[in-house]
């Protein structure tokens, strides 16, 4: 018998000796196939490899049966190079099937003795979403992106410098008692608007346009249901050469036909704030009742034509605070107020999330049941 022939029958014989030894062993054998004890031989996967390497490894014996073709007749090589590569297809295939049989014992093997019944169905892993607030914010923040404003933040326990004075809130003055604020110690507060977010951007951009947008949890001493001691604000700074107030209402309406749809409309009540001048409050038309006051049409339990809750059949809906950056503010953080104008707004996210969804108690929103949360 040639060498090739040889090397063919012994690999067949190998191949099919190891095969029977691992259909042999039932599925509460298997461990031992894998990791067995020594002292039963080796174990199918290393005699697999020892076979694997002896045939078709850098030494084995199909690769010598190449370097031996140099010792040929130069007409008789081509082909015993043909025979020899079809010995070593031959031999691959066979391992890759034995390889694969060995793991599949290796498998069962495993899960013999084992509680686990892969056949089951497995469990539904209920898919989460965003709280409500979250979403909110996160639409807000998508929009004034879309429209090329930065994301800012600025701390939430914060020098009484940001929080009031450099916003041209000194000591002593009426507004801060509207602002009940938690203090840290005489000089340190826990912010009670995202305001301060402006002093802190205007300090480390100096001199150069400005358009922000900085959400955030700021604090007072309030709890009833539309305030809490803890909630959320989304503040806007907008700075540069002739900035007016028509951008403020152009860049608010906009954005309150965006978030409440577009039949919104809009308007300013004057008001106040020290760092804004002059200031407003913003409402949007009740998106509910359509600025009506009034229910238009009937829902489940709410008949047609009964006063809306959600405006308090006034048809308007507050939203927050806003304003042209009031000068003093500019020089507080050594800027040329001749040069510089802006605008900048104030909104609570809590209370935009409230209206949006006609939620009647804020306290709703961090209390953490799930019967609320799974309804968004
Ligand atoms: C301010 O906080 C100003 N910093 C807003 C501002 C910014 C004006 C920039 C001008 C320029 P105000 O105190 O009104 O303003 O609060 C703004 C909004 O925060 C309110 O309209 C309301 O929606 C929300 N808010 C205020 N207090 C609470 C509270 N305790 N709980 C929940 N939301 C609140």
């Amino acid at each position: 018998m040639q060498p090739i022939d040889e090397i063919r029958v012994r690999l067949d014989g190998d191949v099919q000796k190891l095969e029977s030894r691992v259909a042999g062993k039932s599925a509460a054998q298997a461990p031992a196939l894998a990791s067995g004890p020594e002292e039963e031989g080796p174990t199918p996967a290393r005699q697999f490899e020892d076979l694997k390497v002896r045939y078709l490894g850098k030494k084995g014996e199909i690769s010598g049966l190449l370097r031996a073709m140099g010792t040929l007749p130069a007409e008789e090589r081509p082909g015993f190079g043909k025979l020899v590569n079809e010995l070593r297809d031959r031999a691959e295939a066979l391992f890759a099937a034995l390889q694969e049989r060995i793991q599949e014992m290796e498998i069962a093997g495993s899960l013999a003795g084992s509680k686990l019944d892969p056949t089951l169905p497995g469990y539904r892993v209920p898919l989460g979403s965003l709280h409500p607030m979250s979403q909110v914010r996160e639409e807000i923040i998508a929009f004034f992106q879309g429209l090329g404003f930065e994301l800012a933040v600025a701390p939430e326990v914060d020098n009484d410098w940001y929080n009031f004075e450099a916003l041209n809130i000194p000591p002593d003055h009426p507004s801060r008692d509207m602002h009940d604020t938690f203090y840290v110690d005489d000089k340190v507060v826990l912010r009670t608007h995202t305001s301060n977010v402006q002093v802190h951007y205007m300090e480390t951009h100096p001199d150069q346009p400005i358009r922000i947008i900085a959400p955030g949890f700021v604090y007072r001493v309030d709890n009833d249901a539309t305030h809490s001691p803890m909630f959320q604000q989304v503040e806007c700074l907008v700075v540069d050469k002739d900035i007016s107030f028509a951008n403020l209402k152009g860049t608010l309406f906009l954005w309150a036909r965006h978030m409440f749809g577009a039949e919104t409309t809009m308007r300013f009540r004057p008001s106040y704030f020290p760092f804004t001048e002059p200031s407003a409050e913003m409402d949007v038309s009740c998106y509910f009742c359509k600025g009506t006051g009034t229910v238009p049409t009937g829902t489940g339990t709410v008949p047609a034509g009964t006063g809306c809750r959600v405006c308090k059949q006034t048809g308007w809906i507050e939203i927050g605070g806003c304003g042209s950056v009031d000068p003093n503010v500019f020089g507080k953080v050594g800027w040329d107020a001749e040069k510089y104008t802006g605008f900048a707004f104030g909104f609570g996210i809590d209370r935009i999330t409230m209206l949006k969804y006609g939620i009647p108690d804020i306290s709703y929103l961090t209390r953490n049941d799930n019967r609320f949360l799974r309804q968004f």
